[in-house]
């Protein structure tokens, strides 16, 4: 009776607060994650009201069970740890979650920051010439990242669509990224060029692929396997109609590595990360914190600001700042 009471406290507790629906930072959640070395599955795909679960059980590693979970736990996702039992009949139930060493995740249509995948290592933003990269997405994301300390890797995909002009227009911005320490590849997943750069990033890790609905996530998972593991979208305009060829996070084991496939979005919503956070996502900017003239400083007009005097010093570049600015702006609009 009392088990009852308490999993209804949590849950109540969980709906006032996405973060600590999350597992983190709240005693109650935290509770309900066990121990690593109890957990006999692994997550690697996730549908409605059950999840596919492999089996971390010598015996029958790597066996699929498609599992129910008990309604006391928080919502699971891919790359979660967790304790199943055999249900008796083909499937199974998931009994507790293991303790998650992080995640990744993403607004849902309500702005709220859901969680989509646990236990990675990195985050392939991935985006192409088309369709055309929304202004700001990847600082936005890059801002999600970091809050949440996962390290990012940037792929531009489709390589292979890209005149000279083009090509030197985008190896300018990212170039800047390069500049402050995120790593870049560029590809594609038509022809394979990059790839083996690629693959060996990705070696002994588990990463998440996410970007824009059609920028050529599963085509790159694809490319990685050399075979045909995930649904690939039609050459058409759907994209911008907001149809998602991905519907799920799915984990597929490549040789050496891991990989994350997920569905394509088309805004990233930061509704959940206030200004000082979004401060901290340009990390180039970090070095500058504490130093302007007013504590409160906006950055925009104050005198002695370190932000705007970094600027004039070619130490940070001016397609940041402006981004910055738009996504404060967004942030202002939403609250
Ligand atoms: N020319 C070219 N086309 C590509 C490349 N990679 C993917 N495509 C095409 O782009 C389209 C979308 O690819 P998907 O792999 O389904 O894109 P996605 O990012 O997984 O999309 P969602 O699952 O909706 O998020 C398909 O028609 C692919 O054939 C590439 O490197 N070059
Ligand atoms: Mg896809
Ligand atoms: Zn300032």
């Amino acid at each position: 009776m009392s088990k009852r009471r308490l999993s209804k406290h949590q849950l109540a507790r969980i709906s006032q607060n996405q973060r600590k629906e999350l597992g983190f930072d709240e005693a109650g959640a935290v509770d309900a994650q066990t121990s690593l070395e109890k957990c006999n599955g692994r997550i690697i795909s996730h549908y409605g009201q059950h999840v596919d679960v492999e089996s971390l059980i010598a015996e029958d590693e790597g066996r699929l069970i498609r599992c129910t979970q008990r309604s006391n736990l928080p919502k699971l996702v891919t790359g979660d740890l967790v304790v199943w039992s055999d249900d008796g009949a083909d499937g199974g139930v998931i009994l507790a979650l293991g303790q998650r060493r992080n995640f990744f995740g993403r607004p849902n249509p309500e702005g709220q920051f859901k969680a989509i995948a646990a236990n990675i290592d990195l985050v392939l933003v991935v985006f192409a010439s088309s369709p055309t990269p929304h202004v700001s997405l990847i600082d936005r994301y890059l801002v999600a990242i970091e809050q949440l300390q996962l390290t990012a890797v940037l792929v531009l995909n489709k390589l292979d669509l890209l005149n000279q002009e083009e090509l030197t227009e985008l190896d300018n911005m990212l170039s800047s990224y390069e500049n402050i320490g995120y790593p870049v590849y560029k590809v594609s997943a038509e022809d394979g060029r990059g790839m083996p750069e690629l693959e060996q990033a990705l070696a002994t890790q588990t990463t998440i692929l996410v970007g824009q609905s059609g920028v050529g996530k599963s085509s790159l998972l694809n490319k990685l396997s050399s075979g045909k593991l995930a649904d690939v979208g039609a050459l058409s305009e759907t994209w911008d109609r907001g149809t998602h060829t991905t519907t799920t996070s799915s984990l597929y084991h490549m040789p050496g590595f891991d990989l994350i496939d997920s569905p394509g979005i088309r805004e990233f919503g930061l509704g959940h990360i206030d200004e000082q956070q979004v401060f901290e996502g340009f990390i180039e900017f970090r070095p500058f914190a504490g130093s302007c003239k007013f504590r409160d400083c906006s950055h925009r007009t104050e005198p002695g600001c370190a932000i705007q005097a970094a600027l004039e010093a070619g130490q940070i570049g001016v397609e940041r700042v402006e981004s910055y600015f738009r996504i404060l702006d967004s942030l202002n609009e939403l609250g």
